[in-house]
């Protein structure tokens, strides 16, 4: 593949969808702003408060078009199997079919803007790139933020075998002809009829999770949803987590975790909060980069409370989308730090009455900002050779059952840890709230194959290198009798962040259980917290009854996947059932 072949199928492209003009985006400032002048014209774009809120702007996203489709995403690999139970599946030719008749001529009357992005840090070995063909300026002003555009780009494009091809219409936003489709084998994404990050900003969960999750078992490393964090103690050298959890468990806000009392002399420094790509570097050595030039994040909730560092990242620079709009046209959203104002217009545009009893902002509204405006962003987040990885977490939202940390005994159980992990719906996802769904590694909506043969990449880890780091697994959100949370959650959860780095440094000494290490009496720094007698012993409580359900549960799971579950997986589950003993 080279510029030549790009040209060749832009050209393709260009004949399929018909489109008045084609724009090759060089990522430049200029192109920025006329773009922006356009969609301001257009009413795509609301100028925020010049003064409050710098070169700021908010996007109203159709109502119908305001999150992932999970039923609409295929995995359109040649075997079904391979795709696996864990993703919709299509047969290419049937998908090619069916999506390129919604593309033909969709493109009529609008400009086609060509994308040539990079995922990584600039001269990365690890960096991919990719094209996106798209007819949404928006999605171009989101992508600029999000990857590096332009030049970059194209010497990769021009001097390597391999790029991602990415064709993107908004069509008529219509969710009854709308598809995100993907096919490995071809390292193609063809995505219709929406124009909301996940499904649009194709750089994103298409390549960078779900094309990116099957090139890296060919080449032997892992795209996984994970944030990477450094963590320096006081006079100390900073070492780097990389940790997994699903979808409103907190992850940006401990991505971007400010210490708390106590912990004044402690720095977290953020390199990613949403995507890693891992490696083995020549020593063995587990070593991130983080994709992504800059966060897509959920807005609602976000206050200096909650996540300090994120309001400090945001206010100049941000696109907000579907959030509210006060008097002073300044975004607004449940949770933020000023109670609602008396006057807001919500984010359907529509004067907002309270009585109604709906929300302003929309749930999944989100900001787009990028990464190095974050006060915490690390110095070595552009660092082409990422940095060491000392500790992996896997974590979900858990009442009860899972203790607040524990550390696997080995890789391979590290690996169990995270193939059995689950979290409870919450009411921001549609159906039943506390329902416990298996989401392993977080990567359920993600990964671009079989969870089987995912499962049998990461355990083929162990064979590799006899430095890996040790696997945690964290539940920041289990509750007591009352209902109430035990643990504090947000700034204090460096408590436990300190007990994964005193393990993985062999300063601790643990405790052993059926389900591996956890924190030995005292071995918590709970200085300073009051926490209520017995919480710290239901925090960390194994109760062997309920862990036996558990493993029964996920060896249904499990089961799911037939003869492409690994092994040391379902003995891993037995070995586990047999230490629990008889209850
Ligand atoms: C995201 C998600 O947008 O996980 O990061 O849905
Ligand atoms: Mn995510």
């Amino acid at each position: 593949m080279s510029k030549k072949d790009l040209e060749s199928w832009v050209t393709e492209v260009a004949k399929l969808v018909a489109p008045e003009k084609i724009h090759w985006c060089d990522g430049s400032e200029e192109e920025k702003k006329v773009l922006i002048a356009e969609m301001l014209k257009t009413g795509d774009l609301l100028e925020l408060n010049e003064q409050t809120h710098p070169n700021c702007f908010l996007h109203r996203s159709d109502p119908n078009d305001v999150a992932r489709v999970e039923q609409l995403t295929f995995i359109c690999s040649r075997l079904e199997d391979d795709a696996g139970p864990n993703n919709n599946w299509m047969n290419p030719a049937e998908a090619h079919a069916k999506i390129d008749a919604l593309f033909e001529r969709s493109m009529k009357g609008r400009t086609m803007y060509v994308i040539p992005y990079l995922m990584g840090p600039v001269g990365s070995p690890y960096a991919r790139a990719g094209v996106e063909i798209t007819d949404s300026p928006y999605v171009v002003l989101n992508m600029s933020i999000m990857s590096k555009i332009g030049d970059a780009a194209i010497a990769i494009i021009n001097s390597s075998s391999k790029f991602v091809k990415g064709l993107h219409s908004v069509g008529e936003l219509d969710p009854a002809r709308r598809f995100i489709m993907h096919f490995p084998e071809e390292q193609t994404i063809k995505s219709f009829g929406s124009g909301y990050g996940g499904n649009a900003l194709l750089g994103k969960k298409c390549h960078a999770l779900r094309l990116a999750s099957g090139t890296a078992k060919q080449e032997g490393w892992l795209a996984e949803h994970m944030l990477i964090l450094g963590i320096q103690p006081p006079q100390g050298e900073t070492k780097y987590i990389a940790a997994a959890f699903p979808s409103a468990c907190g992850k940006t806000n401990l991505a971007m975790l400010v210490p708390p009392k106590g912990f004044e002399d402690w720095k977290i420094w953020t390199v990613g909060d949403d995507i890693a790509w891992l490696h083995l570097d020549e020593s063995g050595q587990l070593r991130a980069i983080n994709p992504e030039a800059g966060f897509f994040g959920v807005v609602p909730g976000t206050s200096s409370t909650t996540n300090p560092n994120c309001m400090n990242t945001l206010g100049k620079n941000t696109i907000y989308t579907n959030v509210a709009l006060t008097s002073e046209q300044e975004p607004w959203w449940e949770g933020h730090d000023l109670t609602r104002p008396d006057t807001l217009v919500d984010w359907k545009g529509n004067s907002f009455d309270p009585t109604l009893g709906g929300l302003a902002a929309h749930p999944n509204a989100r900001f787009t900002v990028p990464a190095s405006q974050c006060p915490s962003f690390s110095k070595e987040g552009n660092s082409p050779n990422g940095v060491p990885i000392s500790a992996i977490v896997f974590g979900g939202r858990r009442s009860n059952v899972t203790p607040l940390v524990f550390q696997t005994y080995d890789w391979e159980h590290g690996v169990f840890a995270g193939a059995s992990m689950a979290s409870e719906t919450t009411a921001a996802a549609a159906g039943q709230v506390g329902n416990v769904r298996r989401d392993p590694m977080a990567m359920k909506p993600f990964c671009g194959y079989n969870f089987g043969d995912y499962w049998a990449h990461w355990l083929s880890f162990a064979s590799r290198s006899d430095n890996l780091p040790p696997i945690f697994h964290v539940n920041w959100f289990r509750k007591g009798a009352d209902g109430k949370f035990l643990w504090p959650g947000f700034g204090e959860n460096i408590r436990v962040l300190e007990w994964i780095l005193a393990r993985s440094d062999g300063k601790a000494e643990g405790t052993e259980s059926a389900i591996g290490y956890l924190p030995k009496s005292g071995e918590l720094n709970l200085d300073g917290l009051n926490l209520p007698p017995g919480a710290t012993e239901s925090l960390l409580a194994v109760d062997k009854k309920s862990w036996k359900k558990e493993i029964e549960d996920i060896k249904e799971y499990f089961s799911i996947f037939g003869d492409r579950l690994p092994v040391a997986l379902s003995d891993r589950a037995e070995s586990i059932k047999n230490m629990l003993g008889s209850v």
